[in-house]
């Protein structure tokens, strides 16, 4: 039942991908094209499924958060494209396939990454403009796109990537260290995902925290299960090179506090995850608490 959702979800998203992204200009044909390849190329659909569920979930509708799911997605993309390129990780493998560098040199990559970002915002801001005789959905779209935009921003994802670009710079000690690197740049935009979708769908205050709570141990859970998956994984599961982590000397789980402590740690915090949605009342969130569960059999 479980893998029926998920496929039924990210099978609408692949649909609505690249229907909805802004029409490039015709002479800017290249420049499509390498927005289209790395949009195409695969991948979980992990944040936006988790809008558009956790939408439902609060009580609104798949289509109503489409746009938002889209946005979402685009924004990954980009991260993914920029994160790969000679500047940052140089990564030549992505989603099984050459990175976007690769394909269309660097210069078109980092403008497929902005051109992608920016029709994340043009998206959003779509959809307010069509809310405009509807004060409440006007404002529940204004709201999730706010949450999307602090999350991808510099007190989110770019943040975070700063951070993991200089390892050395950032204070404190211990875990902290290393949640605070994984909070901002892999959590940040997998709880906005869940906090857009549950604003979108009407999610009271009580609501909103506990789906806020299941979304950050989630980030956590994943980013902890990347790490392993760095270490124990291979290419062809993964569709990217493995081991490099160590290579570039990222603070990760594993790197500091070994293997099995990391395994530990990622099945509390998915304990955690599950936990949290006891607090959201009348609404069936199995898929929810199975996804989580599902983070975890990557490692199994
Ligand atoms: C360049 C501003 C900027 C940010 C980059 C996302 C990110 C921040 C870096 C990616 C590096 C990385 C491998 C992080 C680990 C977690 C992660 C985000 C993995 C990729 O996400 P998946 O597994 O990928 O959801 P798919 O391909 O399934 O979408």
């Amino acid at each position: 039942m479980f893998s029926e959702t998920y496929e039924s979800y990210s099978k609408q998203i692949e649909e609505e991908l690249v229907r909805r992204l802004p029409a490039v200009d015709t002479r800017s044909g290249i420049l499509e094209e390498a927005m289209r390849y790395s949009l195409e190329a695969g991948g979980k659909r992990l944040r936006p499924v988790m809008l558009l569920a956790v939408c439902e979930i609060a009580g609104g509708s798949a289509e109503d958060a489409m746009p938002f799911a889209c946005a979402m997605e685009y924004i990954h993309t980009y991260s993914l494209i920029h994160d790969d390129h000679p500047s940052m990780d140089n990564d030549d493998l992505r989603r099984g396939k050459p990175t976007n560098h690769k394909v269309y040199g660097d210069d078109m990559a980092i403008l497929a990454g902005d051109g992608l970002l920016n029709s994340a915002f043009e998206i959003m801001l779509g959809e307010i403009l069509h809310a405009g005789n509807d004060p409440a959905r006007r404002e529940r779209c204004i709201r999730a796109a706010a949450e999307i935009a602090e999350a991808a921003g510099v007190r989110g994802m770019i943040a975070g990537q700063a951070s993991d670009c200089r390892p050395e710079l950032v204070q404190g000690s211990g875990e902290d260290r290393l949640l605070y690197i994984h909070r901002n740049k892999t959590g940040a935009i997998i709880r906005a995902s869940v906090r857009a979708g549950a604003i979108l769908g009407g999610a009271g205050e009580a609501e909103l925290e506990a789906f806020t709570t299941y979304a950050e141990n989630v980030g956590l859970t994943f980013q902890i299960v990347d790490d392993i998956l760095d270490v124990i994984g291979s290419i062809r599961e993964l569709g990217k090179n493995t081991g490099m982590d160590a290579e570039r000397g990222k603070l990760t789980y594993p790197a500091v506090y070994g293997l099995e402590y990391s395994y530990d740690r990622a099945r509390e915090v998915t304990e955690q995850a599950v936990q949290a949605l006891e607090q959201v009342q009348g609404s069936n969130t199995d898929f929810l608490k199975e996804l989580a569960q599902n983070l975890l059999k990557r490692i199994s």
